[in-house]
């Protein structure tokens, strides 16, 4: 029998040595499924070594909700002082003067901006998500498109682009109060001074959800949307490489008096209204650790490498939309701006729809993911598209030369995407290839 004390003991003991192998195996599954393939969806990405610790650090044990020098909890001295370093290389990267690093997503961040500038039934404009919109830029079945009146405007059929012309017609009939630009699936440039322009001429603010291409806009490849948008909101985890999460910036007009006036007749500014959207009009406690992880992100994109890395991202991604190109494949729009491209499946294979193409692809260990293309005469379950981007697998060390053969590859399995042997052989190819493309340096 054993004592008291040494039942203690060995209980202590086991806590340390049994391990939780249901989810530790599934886990590592999951670290096996994305070193063997090649990863081309748009919005994801590999963070690095540093970002992943942070992550899995101590801090996910605190409770900080408030900002810093103002928490509703003791002991936040020192996560003040990693959100504090995380705020400051934030605005450094896109030159920013205010910055909320507390949104968990960016569907929060741009739900935090909502609530900050609009009143429920207020009216603003996105880009359709069929024409590469998002989900939180006025879906109907999402907050953005239950609480207020999202109008829509969309891309030009001929051209496969923002029809701007359209835009201001739309937005002179319907007075908005918000215009919202970015979207996530859309390869080409926006056109932020027109943008901004009509938002002026109506009255409206302008919001630019930069989340696709933040990465590409920190590196300085892009154009920044700061200089024009009065608020810029982003995810941290797609091009910029860093934790999943949102952040919300200011961006030109800084502080403006087009803040709220509140009961007693005070002009709030905009960062303290946009402040106490994120918490506590959309959110409770932050998640420091991952605050932290963005620090880490936002630090390794203030470094020089970053800029290489996200000059071949976007030739990788021109390369791939040639490719396609080449092999006779509609890209909406013709090509790319970016480190994205959604390519329309309906002249090349009428009868292959998005999802048959994912499902095919992901069997040979390709990963991308399906896509309304605009103007689908296909729901969004099956849809007529397929996106795909080149952050991730840049990351692995890829240059041209393999989007060259990956575009091959998946011609080669939507050619026959039925065939068993024929899908193997390329699941085959790629293992072999992604062997000299290292990921994980633990
Ligand atoms: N769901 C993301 C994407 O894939 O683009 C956008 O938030």
């Amino acid at each position: 029998m054993h004592s008291e004390k040494q039942k203690e003991t060995n209980l202590f003991i086991y806590n340390f040595m049994v391990r939780d192998t249901a989810i530790f195996d599934i886990i590592e599954k999951e670290r096996q499924r994305q070193l063997k393939g090649i990863e081309l969806i748009a919005s994801e990405n590999f963070v690095s070594d540093q970002v992943m610790q942070a992550m899995g650090s101590c801090l996910t044990n605190k409770y900080a909700e408030g900002y810093i020098g103002h928490r509703h909890y003791g002991g936040c001295e020192v996560v003040d002082m990693s959100e504090g370093l995380a705020i400051e290389r934030l605005c450094k990267l896109y030159g920013a003067e205010y910055a909320n690093v507390q949104p968990h997503s960016g569907a929060q961040a741009n739900g935090a901006v909502l609530l900050a500038v609009l009143n429920p039934g207020d009216k603003f404009m996105g880009l359709d998500l069929a024409h590469g919109g998002h989900l939180s830029h006025g879906s109907l079945v999402n907050t953005s498109g239950l609480i207020y009146k999202p109008v829509p405007y969309f891309l030009n059929k001929e051209t496969g682009r923002v029809d701007y012309d359209e835009m201001e017609k739309t937005a002179k009939a319907e007075h908005p109060k918000l215009i919202i630009g970015g979207g996530s699936a859309y390869s080409r440039e926006w056109d932020y001074a027109r943008m901004r322009k009509i938002a002026d001429e109506v009255g409206a603010l302008l919001m630019i959800d930069m989340a696709h291409p933040a990465g590409l806009i920190a590196a300085g490849l892009l154009d920044n949307p700061l200089k024009y948008a009065h608020i810029v909101t982003s995810t941290t985890h797609k091009t910029l490489r860093g934790p999943r999460g949102g952040i919300i910036l200011l961006g030109k007009d800084f502080d403006n008096p087009w803040g709220k006036v509140t009961k007693k007749g005070v002009i709030r500014k905009m960062s303290s209204i946009l402040n106490s959207a994120v918490f506590p009009g959309m959110q409770g406690g932050p998640l420091e650790h991952v605050i932290a992880a963005k620090a880490v992100a936002f630090g390794e994109a203030l470094q020089p490498e970053f800029k290489e890395y996200q000059t071949q991202v976007k030739k990788n991604a021109a390369v791939m939309a040639q490719a396609f190109v080449d092999k006779g494949y509609a890209v909406v729009s013709g090509g790319t701006d970016n480190h994205s491209m959604l390519i329309d499946l309906r002249p090349k294979f009428p009868e292959l729809t998005g999802k048959m193409a994912e499902t095919a692809l992901v069997s040979a260990d390709i990963t991308t993911n399906m896509n309304m293309v605009p103007f689908d005469t296909r729901s969004a379950f099956q849809t007529s598209g397929l996106r795909f981007g080149t952050p991730a697998i840049t990351t692995r060390g890829a240059k041209e030369n393999l989007m060259v053969e990956i575009v091959e590859m998946i011609d080669t399995v939507l050619s026959n995407p039925e065939s068993e042997a024929n899908i193997k052989s390329v699941r085959e190819k790629v293992n072999s290839i992604m062997k000299d493309y290292p990921l994980f340096a633990w």
